[in-house]
């Protein structure tokens, strides 16, 4: 197997980066523009590979959408525009792309096949598949449609009121592009606030939705109207600087146009629970997605504990959060985490298993794990398991171990951050 080898024993990470755009609202962008009637421009697009997905599969629906760079222009068709696919959709590596899609072709009145790569075949569907057949739609699959390939045969939808059993952004944002189909008034309760970047939308493409605490009410029916999205740079790309930043000696990291979403903000605040050196300068401006710049630097750390309301906030960051604790003083244990296990890859194990063989003194636990700190990294060989975020962490890791590190699977981190090393390299001069 093909394996690189990282550059170890780094110090003093210092400059600027500008990372790429947010990947869920990315996608978000597309298949917003798509249902919208009219022109949709979207600005710092991320040009990951789960987001061409997104844009692969909603060329093969009829829209038609250009891109030049990270300018994309989506040429909306309504949703009664979308066409019968002539060819399966193909969501690569993509949990969000298959989730939404879902969604959206629940209410078409045509037949859709959707497949992914070997790590979405092992990802449960049937926390959107069961609510989607409450609506109405018609879904077929593997294992009563909990695996892919999934057929879909939309139908005439009819709104449900729907508690989520998991706390999940993709299931609340599928269902939520269901009720816009649907007739009457839909009515989603999530057990944990979520990313909230699909109702965002909905208000940024003059659509209506109510949102009361925890509860969310959409009316079936609306016609959205293209717009402007500027995407602001990815905070779960961003982490592995803060990470970096923080646990690298000597370091000084500017991370320019970083998404401040609340939802999405929770690294923050865990980190500087944890004594990061962290500020935060937020612009003023009216998008609907807030954003600002962020400067980390090294600092010593302590261990704390990550549960509860916090877990859908920093979900996606956990992984480095991890690597974070193995360099703070004392035990840092991270609970109700169990989403972890049906990501790309089953992070609880993955993070554990990757940072043990690094020398970190980690253990898993049924929800979660329990990081003792501070540990010398010493070195040895690791693989992402075909994860961008593991494959990411690892990378920060191999930074401050003494001994070599390899990492075999490096590709995968294309999915989020093609320009990941690119970055993490100017910051090395
Ligand atoms: O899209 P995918 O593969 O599910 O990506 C991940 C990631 O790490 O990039 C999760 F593995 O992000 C999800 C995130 O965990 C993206 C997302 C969204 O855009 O709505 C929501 C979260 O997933 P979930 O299952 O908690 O709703």
């Amino acid at each position: 197997m093909n394996s690189s080898k990282l550059k170890t024993n780094i110090h003093g990470l210092k400059g600027g980066v500008a990372v790429p755009g947010d990947k869920s609202i990315s996608h978000r962008s597309i298949m917003f523009g798509a249902i919208a009637e009219g022109q949709t421009r979207v600005t710092n697009f991320l040009l990951g590979e789960d987001c061409l997905s997104t844009i692969a599969c909603f060329r093969k629906l009829g829209v038609s959408i250009e891109q030049e760079g990270d300018h994309v222009t989506v040429s909306g068709t309504g949703m009664e525009g979308l066409k019968e696919p002539k060819d399966i959709l193909d969501v690569g590596n993509s949990g969000t792309t298959i989730r939404l899609l879902m969604g959206i072709l629940a209410g078409r009145p045509f037949h859709s096949v959707l497949i992914g790569d070997e790590s979405i075949g092992n990802r449960p569907m049937t926390r959107v598949t069961r609510p989607l057949r409450l609506f109405g739609a018609q879904i077929n699959g593997r294992k009563n449609a909990e695996y892919t390939p999934l057929a879909v045969k939309g139908e005439q939808l009819s709104s449900i009121t729907y508690e989520l059993p998991v706390a999940s952004a993709q299931v609340k944002s599928s269902l939520l592009f269901a009720g816009l189909q649907a007739k009457g008034e839909t009515q989603i309760i999530e057990p944990i606030k979520t990313r909230d970047h699909t109702e965002r939308m909905i208000r940024q493409f003059g659509g209506e939705i109510e949102i009361d605490g925890h509860s969310i009410r959409i009316q079936g029916g609306q016609t959205l109207k293209g717009t402007e999205v500027h995407v602001p740079g990815d905070i779960s790309s961003a982490a592995f600087f803060l990470v970096a930043g923080a646990i690298v000696p000597e370091s000084e990291i500017h991370l320019k146009n970083v998404g401040l979403n609340p939802t999405r903000t929770g690294i923050i605040d865990v980190m500087q629970r944890m004594g990061a050196d962290i500020s935060i300068d937020p612009y003023e401006n009216e998008s609907e997605e807030p954003a600002g710049d962020i400067t980390i630097r090294s600092s010593s750390l302590k261990g704390t504990v990550i549960e509860g309301d916090l877990i859908p906030r920093l979900i996606d960051e956990i992984p480095v959060i991890a690597l974070l604790a193995t360099q703070a003083e004392g035990e840092t244990i991270i609970k109700d985490a169990e989403e972890l296990k049906v990501k790309e890859t089953n992070r609880i194990d993955t993070v554990v298993n990757e940072l043990y063989k690094l020398g970190a003194d980690i253990a898993a636990t049924e929800d979660g794990m329990i990081i003792r700190g501070k540990s010398s990294l010493t070195g040895g060989k690791v693989s992402s398991h075909g994860d961008h975020r593991i494959g990411m962490m690892l990378a920060v890791a191999a930074a401050i171990s003494s001994g070599d590190v390899h990492l075999t699977h490096k590709e995968a981190i294309s999915v989020s951050y093609p320009s990941f090393f690119e970055h993490f390299e100017s910051l090395q001069k």
